[in-house]
């Protein structure tokens, strides 16, 4: 088969951070991940998207609950009789390589291709895309999230330091090798190289800054170590990341190598402005389109004392709305009362309270306050307790135990009846 030289049109969605089966505290969101998923079908639809890529953390733990194992496979029997018919789906740092990869051989019939781990052969993580004639069309370098133990030498007694130039330097070599082979493949055909990858690297974020929302966002940049912008080949046309929950380049020079976000508000500390990536490619040159992914179910956090909280509640009751709200009580009335308080004003309000803390931080300055402070107002904030039950951990013990009590209070609110 001959192919043609002249660039071929074609479209394709980046998404990330899906997160399917995430609670908001006790609250399940089944409701919204089914809503985003028809309305991105829509999209694909109306569009006419050839290629669908998702760039990690699928799942939200690594054990999945069976309602979200099912709305997960329901997308993709949804997806095989949509437009796309070709469908990307790599690993993140919150996915079970195994229990993702589990299902790769099923998939891979309908055109579904699952990259959770690395193996011996690079050419594993070499996806061609070809229109309806056979012409290739893209080269999808799709590589999984990339564990230290899977890809770096790291010798005992290594410090922390260099740990880290080991592994930034293995990705590198990772991502060079695998671009090379795209390469060969390409020869002068003028189709792009798309490369995909879950992944910290930013020349705007700091990791600490991204710190925003008690337990959850650490665990999302988790300890990953920051790879330079500049590691990655500019023989990559589009660099589709997954990690960081918000739409972003990863750098000024290039705003192709960017991060799509995650398409739902995952934390009420994380901004509402969720989007998905568009890119229409008329060979390699790309014109990138953002879209706002619909707000499916508003998320309210209150900060402040109790007259701030109640006059918001008095609002958001006279305009019937059915909020999930967060509310942290930064006051000096005592809290028993502020609940009562609460609880009434609440009385047959469309909006759900999830949340009522106090700032733990607070607690612990001030032996009054701590005996003011009931254990029932306490237990509230578990996650609170449980990081500072493992604040003395090092890091990597740390997310290793997040895990595990995520997994349980999974399992603990899982909904079924034997
Ligand atoms: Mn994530």
């Amino acid at each position: 088969m001959t192919y043609k030289k002249e660039g071929k049109n074609m479209k394709f969605i980046h998404t990330s951070d899906l997160h399917i089966g995430i609670r908001l505290y006790e609250k399940g969101r089944e409701e919204e991940f089914r809503n985003f998923f028809r309305w991105l079908i829509d999209i694909i639809n109306e569009e006419k998207v050839d290629l669908l890529l998702i760039s990690g953390d699928i799942f939200d733990v690594v054990l999945p609950s069976n309602e979200a194992r099912k709305i997960y496979y329901e997308f993709l029997a949804d997806l095989n009789s949509s437009y796309c018919k070709d469908i990307i789906i790599t690993s993140g740092n919150h996915d079970s390589p195994l229990f993702l990869g589990a299902s790769k051989k099923i998939l891979d019939c309908l055109n579904i291709k699952i990259v959770s781990e690395i193996t011996e052969n690079i050419e594993d993580e070499i996806i061609e895309i070809r229109d309806d004639l056979g012409n290739l069309t893209a080269i999808v370098c799709a590589v999984p999230y990339l564990r230290e133990k899977d890809i770096s030498n790291i010798k005992v007694g290594n410090n922390a330091n260099e740990q880290n130039m080991v592994y930034v330097k293995s990705v590198s070599e990772h991502y060079k090798k695998i671009v090379d082979k795209a390469l060969e493949i390409r020869k002068d055909l003028d189709i792009p190289i798309i490369a995909m990858g879950h992944l910290f690297s930013s020349e705007f974020v700091e990791a600490d800054e991204i710190i925003d929302d008690g337990s959850r966002i650490i665990s999302i940049l988790g300890n990953s170590v920051s790879i330079p912008p500049n590691t990655f080949s500019y023989d990559i046309d589009y660099l589709a990341l997954g990690h960081i929950h918000q739409p972003m380049p990863i750098s000024k020079d290039n705003k192709m190598f960017r991060y799509s976000g995650a398409p739902l508000r995952l934390g009420f500390g994380e901004p509402s402005n969720k989007s998905i990536s568009l890119i229409q490619s008329k060979g390699k040159e790309l014109d990138l389109k953002l879209i706002p992914v619909p707000i499916f179910h508003n998320m309210t956090r209150i900060v402040g004392d109790l007259s701030v909280i109640l006059d918001k509640l008095s609002e958001l009751k006279e305009n019937n709305a059915d909020d999930y709200l967060e509310i942290v009580f930064k006051g000096s009335e005592n809290i028993v009362d502020v609940k009562t308080k609460i609880d009434d004003i609440s009385e047959n309000a469309s909006y759900t309270i999830l949340k009522l803390k106090t700032e733990l931080d607070n607690l612990t300055t001030n032996k009054t306050d701590l005996e003011n402070f009931t254990v029932d107002s306490l237990t509230d904030d578990v996650d609170g307790i449980f990081e500072l039950c493992i604040k003395d951990k090092n890091e990597e013990d740390k997310e290793i135990l997040r895990r595990a009590y995520r997994e349980a209070v999974e399992l603990l609110f899982k909904d079924e009846s034997c």
